[in-house]
């Protein structure tokens, strides 16, 4: 018998992990994917859920095209293994921390890269449908919110593009939804890499072959959520995460090649000249505008292969706490606070707190590294939005908050602490009005100003002896206002004292 695949390098293995935690539930009743499934998944990330598998969806086909998984990297309730379902897209143990998950992502980064390995066929080739034998809008893609403006097949799977002369092959995500029997529409965003490899294939002056990939090893879906570096291509990224290669299949109707034991395939080309209208979406941010579609441009879909019983991962994203926050904003907090690190910046530690739906990025400073630099406030925030907001891995982030050594980024509490209590409104904020803006941010695309430039800022929570002689305070808490002895001594007599354990 072959050995059995791990979870972080096949999804059906994935699956079978979280059934293993205690952290699935398996819907055998028929569910509707016109938005019964959508109300489903969104209570359960909104209360920390179980993963939903629907089994039986009305619409699926007689191979089983297709179940849905729900929620397939939202968060748990259990406190010890809140980021469990993120650990296991990497091989890590569910009690994995944010910062250890982040450090596997970033680790990877410098690494020898592994490149993935051209297999004969594998899983996703069991069935073959061409497009006389199936119709989008038949099968149980999902109606997600009652006001988005179309079926979103595609929130969870993995876009395979190429530039033309083959050196950079990205994956990465992002959303597309049914248009018709045989055509899908979805955001091509600049400056994503779908969209910069959109634009050479346009100089060309011919359609982009592309591929989707459902239910891909998870290890590669948490790195086509990450804004790794362009020309990067994640395939051999994800190699050196995981730690040996992936096994890829040649696609029958162009030369790309997408994970063996996908789930689904969708095989096709991307227009360069058809657009089609796409949205309204609840999005990432927790709205959706009534009516609001923009033309973007049409994917044709050429072929569908998939396994038996196949699974469609899906996100029902929105207000917290779905995939939309627990990737998109950690792991470009991490490309974020890897890039300053590089550039020489004293930088310990870069994360996107969820309650501010990923819109703002702390970064712990090393305050003795800085004193040295002998910089000041004005000169250091400037330099570190400089960096960040004309760079793609800040796109998503409108704020920045710098922030001291004694404050956990991970831990909110203490950001908020920081920001309400350090940064002086007005005097002690640094605004960008000249670089390019998140326009999928209510205030950016429906607010004040341009939807795709500006509206961001450095908040510098640091106080200015920070830069210069260092902390001359202490925290007003049990922990940092009470000397060893004392804080021993009543912890010690706590219980007799008449209080609960802590
Ligand atoms: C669940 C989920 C949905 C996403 N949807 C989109 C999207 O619709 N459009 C988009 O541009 N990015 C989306 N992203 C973010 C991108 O995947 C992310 O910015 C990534 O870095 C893009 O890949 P690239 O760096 O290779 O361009 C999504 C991420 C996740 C985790
Ligand atoms: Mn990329």
């Amino acid at each position: 018998m072959p050995p059995k695949p791990l979870p972080q390098m096949d999804f059906r293995a994935y699956v079978e992990a979280l059934e293993a935690d205690g952290d699935l539930v398996q819907i055998n009743e028929e569910c509707d994917p016109h938005l019964e499934v959508g109300a489903i998944i969104r209570r359960v990330v909104e209360n920390d859920e179980k993963a939903p598998l629907f089994n039986k969806l009305k619409g699926q086909d007689s191979n089983g095209l297709w179940r849905i998984l729900g929620a397939p990297n939202s968060l748990r309730s259990d406190p010890k293994q809140r980021f469990g379902r993120l650990a296991r897209h990497l091989g890590l143990p569910p009690t994995s921390s944010m910062k250890d998950i982040l450090g596997k992502m970033t680790a990877a980064k410098t690494a020898p890269p592994i490149p993935p390995v051209i297999v004969e066929t594998g899983p996703c080739k069991e069935f073959r449908l061409t497009p006389d034998q199936f119709d989008l809008t038949q099968l149980p893609a999902p109606l997600l919110h009652q006001s988005d403006g179309g079926k979103y097949v595609q929130t969870y799977g993995m876009h395979i593009v190429q530039s033309p002369d083959g050196k950079w092959t990205n994956w990465s995500i992002a959303r597309a939804m049914v248009s018709d029997r045989n055509h899908l529409v979805g955001l091509v965003i600049k400056p994503q890499h779908i969209w910069q490899i959109h634009q050479m294939w346009k100089k060309e002056g011919r359609d982009m072959p592309w591929a989707l990939a459902f239910g891909v090893p998870p290890a590669a879906i948490m790195a086509a959520g990450m804004p790794l570096p362009d020309g990067l291509s994640e395939a051999e990224y994800v190699g050196a995460l995981a730690g040996s290669a992936l096994e890829v299949v040649k696609c029958e109707t162009s030369g790309l090649n997408v994970p063996a034991n996908s789930e689904i395939v969708f095989e096709g080309t991307c227009s360069i000249t058809e657009t089609g209208l796409e949205g309204p979406f609840g999005e990432m941010h927790g709205y959706v505008f009534r009516g609001d579609a923009h033309p973007w441009p049409k994917y044709t879909v050429d072929l569908i292969t998939h396994r038996k019983d196949a699974i469609l991962p899906v996100s029902g994203c929105g207000r917290l706490t779905d995939e939309t926050h627990t990737m998109i904003g950690p792991l470009a907090a991490a490309e974020i606070g890897f890039l300053l690190k590089s550039e020489g910046f004293p930088i310990k530690e870069a994360f996107s707190p969820f309650e501010s739906q990923v819109t703002w990025v702390a970064l712990q400073v090393d305050t003795e590294k800085l004193r040295e630099l002998k910089t000041s406030p004005e000169e250091f925030c400037r330099k570190v939005g400089d960096v960040i907001f004309r760079h793609k891995v800040g796109y998503t982030i409108h704020r920045l908050l710098l922030v001291g050594d004694d404050i956990d980024v991970y831990n909110f509490d203490d950001v908020i602490w920081a920001f309400t209590t350090r940064c002086r409104p007005g005097m002690d904020e640094y605004h960008f009005e000249d670089v390019p803006g998140f326009r999928l941010i209510p205030y950016m695309s429906h607010g004040n100003g341009p939807a795709d430039k500006g509206g961001k800022v450095v908040s510098d929570c640091l106080l200015p002896v920070e830069y210069t002689t260092g902390r001359d305070w202490e925290a007003a808490n049990f922990e940092g206002s009470f000397p060893e002895g004392v804080k021993q001594r009543v912890c010690s007599r706590w219980e007799s004292l008449g209080f609960g354990s802590l």
